[in-house]
This record gives C-alpha cells, structure tokens and sequence, in this order.
C-alpha cells in the first residue's frame, strides 16, 4: 500500500483549468420581487451576525429551540480548537422535534409522508410521529440503553430510521447510522470502534423491485467474540428470511410495539453528544465525526428555514439524502422535524419502477421543496427532460443542491426543467447550491432564495453568522479574482467537537494545516465580486456520486487480497457520477494477471470490504506505479492516465520510465 502518514498528506494546488470555465460564467438570476417580499430570512440577518457573531446565534438558539434550561454564555472557545455553544444550556432534540409541536396544537401536521419503493405509503402526524418515538425510547432503555450508550443503527430509508434517530436523542444515547450500502466488514468496524451497545436493523429493503437483505450483514458483523453488542431490534420490512439469534435478535414490532407510549423527555446538556457518524478522510481508516447537540440543532434550523425558506404551514418538503449520509442525519432526521416542516420521505431508486418516479412522488406529494444531489440532476439529464415533463411540478418553489460542485449545465437544466414549472412566480424556482462536510454539520455556504442574485454553479456566499475565507498556501486571504483553500476563520454552532475516540486527530486532521483555521479539504476561488466557487478536494479524498471515499481505504482494501502487491486509487472525472473510482494495481509475483476475471475479483473484494458505493469502476494492472524519490505515489499522473489526458510533468518520479511502462502495459 502507499505510505501514508496521517495528517502529512500533501495538498495539490487547485487546477486553475476548472476556474477559467466558471469565470466565464456571467449569468446572474435574482429573485423575484414576489419571492423576496414573502421571504422569512432577509439580508438583515447578515449585518447582524456580522455586529455579533456569538449573539446572532444566541438569538436563533432561543428562537428556535425550546430550551428547558436557558444557556448562560452563547460561545466559549478559550480552549480552541475546542468549541463549547450554548453553555450550561439543557435541551432535548426529540421534544423540540415532536412534543413542542403537538403541545402548540400542531399535533395533526403531517411529519413524515413515507413513500416504499413497492409503492406502500404511510403517513405520520407529529402526535403519530412522537407517539412512536416514546415507545422507542421506552423500548431502547428496557434493553439497558442509557444515556452516553452508543447505538449502532443500519436501516434503509423508512420511517423506522428517523424514529430510531430520535428516540436515541431523547433518552441521551447517541447514535452511530452506518449507510445500508456498506459492507458487513465496515459496519463491524464502526461497531467496534463506538463500542454500540445496541444494533437497530431490518431484515432488509427494496432495490430496483427487488428485496435486498441487511441483517445477514449484521449476523456476520456480531461474528467474532469480543464485540460490544447485547441486543438487535430487527424491523420487518421486506419479510425476507432472516437467521434468529434468541435472546439478542427482537422483531421492532415486538419490542417497540409493545412499549408504552408515555415517555417524559428531560434535558440533555447542550455540549452532550449527539450522535457520531463515520466519514472517509486522508488515510485508511473512517474517522468518527462527533457532533453534540445544541448547536447542532440550532445552527440546522437556522440554515434550514433561511435556505430553503421554509414556511412550514404550506410547505412540503423533500431531501432525497439517505439517512446514512450527514444530509439525511441535518436535513431529513434533526432540522425538518424541529422546524415543524412537513417532509415526503422515500426509500428506493430514482428508476424504480421507471425513471419518472421522482416526478411522480413531486406531484403526488405536492412537493414544494427540494433538496437532492448534483449527481441525480446529472443522471435525470441523461436521461431526458420529456420524462420530468410528464408530471405537475408545479407546486415545486425552491430548489436545494448539495455533495458536490454542480457544473453550470446542470444548474441550468435543473433550473429550467425541474424548477421552470413553478406555479407561486412566473420566475423559474430559485436554486440554492450549499456547501458543507459531514464535519460542519449543516450547511455554511449557500445563496438566500429571497435575497442574493444566484449564479449557475456557485454556492457563492456563507451564511449568516458563518466566517468563510480562501487562502494561499501561506493562509493569506485571496484577492478577488484568485484561488486558493477554502477555510473557516470562526467557530460555528454544528462544528464538529472531535473524533471519536481521537483529540488529537481531530486536531491534526483540520486545524494543522493553518494553525487558527479550519481547513475543510477543499479547493476554492473567488470571483470579481467576492463569490465562492467551489473546485472540489485537494486531498486525497474522492467524490463519487456526492459520497466521500477515500483513496487510501480503498488501496487498503485493495492490498487486503492476497493476489495484490501494491495499489494506487485515483479519483477520474466522470460525466454523471462527478468522479469514478480508478484502480491501480500491481500483482504479486506468484498471482497470475487473469484479465477480466481478477479485476472482477477484485471489484468484488472492495465491495465486500467496504460496500458496493466503492467499488472501482475501472482497474488497471500495471507494472509499477509511479512514485516520488521519497516513495509517495504521485496520483496527479495516474489521474492524467485515468482521464485519458497526456501525462503532465513527471519529473519528480524516482523512475522516470515508470510511465512509458504503464502506457505500454495498457496497450496491451
Ligand atoms: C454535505 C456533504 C463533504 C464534501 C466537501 C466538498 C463536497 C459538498 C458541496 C461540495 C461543492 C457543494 N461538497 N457540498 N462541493 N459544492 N455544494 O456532502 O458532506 O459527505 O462530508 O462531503 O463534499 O468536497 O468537502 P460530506
């Protein structure tokens, strides 16, 4: 495997291609005065988080939360780059996302419109949604969950997920949600590493009209002696077989169902852990992000209500994130419920069972809101606007991209096909770009919808009460018109605290780099005016699909098969997914190059080490990989190879005829 030194990984200076394109981009989309006049966040909000940054957000966590004991000081941070928000504050994330509601007479709003991907439906009020989460809650505690127990959660899109999510936060245990498309092996190793005391499952989902099991994955994760776990609690969804551990296994409906419905929620310190949520960084191994809670809440339902500009008497809103991602934890679990928004929830694939099923749940639902993914737009691109046009988008008024760039084309379709049809304004629905990291917690750069002039591909300004900056290598800011690293000057509310487990990575990882700054990993320009252009990672972490992935973990998989030397991962541009995963590998000596046959082997290997998301979709055997004289594997050259571009400046290689040997290898 490449030698890889936590927190030495080298940053590549963001290619200047990418920006000359964007600064050509020179249209400009204002609200409508309609839009602007009916907004609920107006440019106020931004010279008064500018006058005092801690006081705007003490002002918004009172606002928005209901806080059983108030907070006596908004930030300290005489221990940085240890924030504390909010201190001396208790709260308690369910009752703000359910009780509250019911108690203000909200109780018959619906919360949740849950779609199956077979069609199914069920709906939840905020009373139905909390009743649930009592029983829960109550369930989880008579199975020996306390407060500070940590509870492992692998579940597809179902209500269940968000129940399990919110019932955790009552009671204080904070939860771990490992995504259903990863791997048994990486779920036993997030089980590990938070020590999950309790796993939330189901038998399985749907995929594509076909069941597709997640408990055996479990089974085989709890295999080995020395694990944590005591109990499962197993949802009945797709009815599939599943093997039965007596006495650790329960069906949800038996434990859950029978619980009682009474559940008094009392206040969690504002500083007490939320939940972890592992994410892909420079190495190998998945860093456990962790986030507590009340500036967590605050700061995703302030960005929740400003961004999208939420009117929850009217909206319906629609975040297409999986619950496994950060997005579904800040923008489907925490802020819409707190908010009091109304959200359609759906579980399968946007082709199941044909292409137009997303337009179809929009016009069914009403959907008035959404948020989704540039590597969606760019798969409903391809696929052809005559298929959104076969439903009513009419109700649909704001719409939210997230994960990724978004390339001015497909900011442009998504305007004109997705958000054209728009019934409020004559004007095509705004669309709100926002950039943020498993890591920030909730979104910190993004247009306001009622306020700023949005520009194709640019998620241009930070928020309110959000310091956001490009630096050059030296950590001077930029001028205009330059590029440089995206980083974050000021602590802000939903900062992640730490790694699980890990102070001291936590502070190598992101505040190293420029001693007094956040440095977020990735690369970023300004333009004339001063608005943020987003250029994607300078390490050597991947974005495939809007999902992180790490080079290194996947080298590491890969080098974990016995008929592999050595492997280098590069992450190539790809049309649809952003970035595809290309493989580098050389053989051991005794492994035979079997063509076809071993590079499937080996696809399948990472996907059983990792899971299906990660499995490259091109590997390439070759001789030797091309590495500096210190023995650092210099990616830019493969990514040239990957890309189908001519190779760049290999001067620095230790073997300067490694190239020609990969070129000649490939031609083969
Ligand atoms: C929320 C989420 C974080 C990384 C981040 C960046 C990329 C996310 C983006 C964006 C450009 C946007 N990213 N949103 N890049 N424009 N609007 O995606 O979290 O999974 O932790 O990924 O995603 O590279 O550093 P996470």
């Amino acid at each position: 495997m490449s030698q890889q030194t936590p927190g030495t990984t080298a940053t590549q200076a963001p290619q200047g291609d990418a920006f000359e394109n964007l600064s050509q981009e020179n249209r400009r989309f204002a609200p409508s005065a309609e839009f602007a006049a009916n907004a609920v966040v107006t440019a106020a909000d931004y010279a008064e988080a500018d006058a005092d940054r801690p006081a705007f957000w003490a002002k918004q966590a009172r606002e928005l939360l209901s806080w059983s004991k108030d907070f006596t000081q908004a930030l300290d941070w005489s221990n940085p780059p240890f924030a504390k928000w909010f201190v001396g504050g208790e709260v308690n994330a369910a009752y703000n996302a359910l009780d509250r509601h019911v108690e203000a007479g909200n109780g018959d709003r619906v919360a949740i419109y849950f779609e199956g991907e077979p069609g199914d439906t069920r709906t939840y009020t905020y009373a139905q949604l909390t009743e649930e989460v009592k029983k829960a809650a109550n369930a989880f505690e008579s199975l020996g969950v306390a407060k500070g127990d940590r509870v492992a959660v692998y579940l597809p899109m179902i209500p269940e997920a968000v129940i399990t999510l919110l019932a955790c936060a009552r009671i204080g245990a904070i939860h771990s949600v490992v995504f259903g498309g990863f791997s048994a092996e990486a779920l036993r190793s997030r089980i590990d590493d938070a020590e999950a005391k309790l796993v939330v499952t189901a038998d399985g989902t749907y995929r594509r009209g076909k069941p597709s099991a997640l408990k055996p994955a479990v089974d085989e994760a709890l295999a080995h002696d020395g694990h944590t776990v005591q109990n499962v609690v197993v949802v009945k969804r797709n009815g599939q077989d599943v093997d039965w551990h007596e006495g650790r296994d329960h069906w949800w409906a038996d434990t859950v169902g029978a619980a009682s419905a009474e559940h008094t929620a009392v206040g969690h310190d504002s500083e007490h852990p939320l939940f972890i949520l592992y994410t892909s960084g420079t190495t190998g191994k998945p860093k456990g992000i962790l986030h507590t809670t009340g500036g967590y809440l605050t700061q995703g339902a302030y960005t929740h209500k400003a961004v999208f500009d939420l009117h929850p008497e009217t909206d319906v809103y629609w975040c297409t994130a999986d619950v496994g991602w950060i997005t579904g934890h800040s923008y489907v679990a925490y802020a819409p419920l707190i908010n009091g928004a109304t959200q359609v929830m759906y579980e399968g694939t946007p082709d199941s069972p044909h292409q137009g099923r997303w337009w179809e749940i929009v016009e069914k639902y009403k959907v008035s809101i959404l948020y989704t993914a540039p590597t969606a737009i760019r798969t409903f691109m391809k696929w052809g606007k005559e298929i959104p046009a076969k439903s009513d988008l009419s109700s649909i008024r704001v719409l939210g991209s997230v994960g990724e760039p978004i390339n001015p084309e497909a900011w442009m379709w998504y305007r004109e096909v997705i958000g054209a049809d728009s019934g409020r304004t004559a004007i095509p629905a705004p669309i709100v770009d926002t950039w943020w990291q498993t890591e920030t917690g909730a979104q910190m750069i993004a247009p306001l919808p009622g306020v700023t002039a949005t520009k194709p591909g640019s998620a241009q300004v930070p928020l309110p009460g959000i310091a956001v900056d490009v630096v050059d290598e030296l950590g001077e800011s930029v001028p205009n018109g330059s590029g440089g690293y995206l980083v974050i000057r000021e602590p802000w509310p939903a900062m992640l605290r730490g790694i699980w487990g890990d102070p001291e990575r936590f502070k190598e990882t992101y505040w190293s780099r420029f001693e007094t700054m956040y440095f977020a990993g990735d690369g970023a320009k300004k333009d004339e005016d001063g608005d943020i252009w987003l250029l994607g990672r300078v390490d050597d972490v991947m974005n495939v699909s809007g999902h992180r992935l790490s080079t290194a973990e996947i080298e590491s998989a890969l080098v974990s098969h016995p008929a592999v030397a050595e492997a280098a991962v590069v992450g190539a541009a790809d049309e649809t997914t952003g970035q595809a995963v290309v493989a580098f590998v050389i053989l051991r000596g005794d492994a035979v190059d079997t063509g076809d046959a071993i590079v499937q082997e080996l696809r399948n290997h990472v996907g059983k080490e990792i899971g299906p998301i990660a499995k490259p979709k091109t590997i390439l055997v070759v001789p030797e990989l091309p590495k500096t004289r210190s023995g650092k594997i210099m990616r830019r050259l493969l990514k040239d190879v990957a890309e189908g571009r001519e190779v760049g400046d290999a001067t620095t290689l230790a073997d300067n005829t490694v190239m020609a040997q990969i070129a000649h290898s490939l031609k083969k």
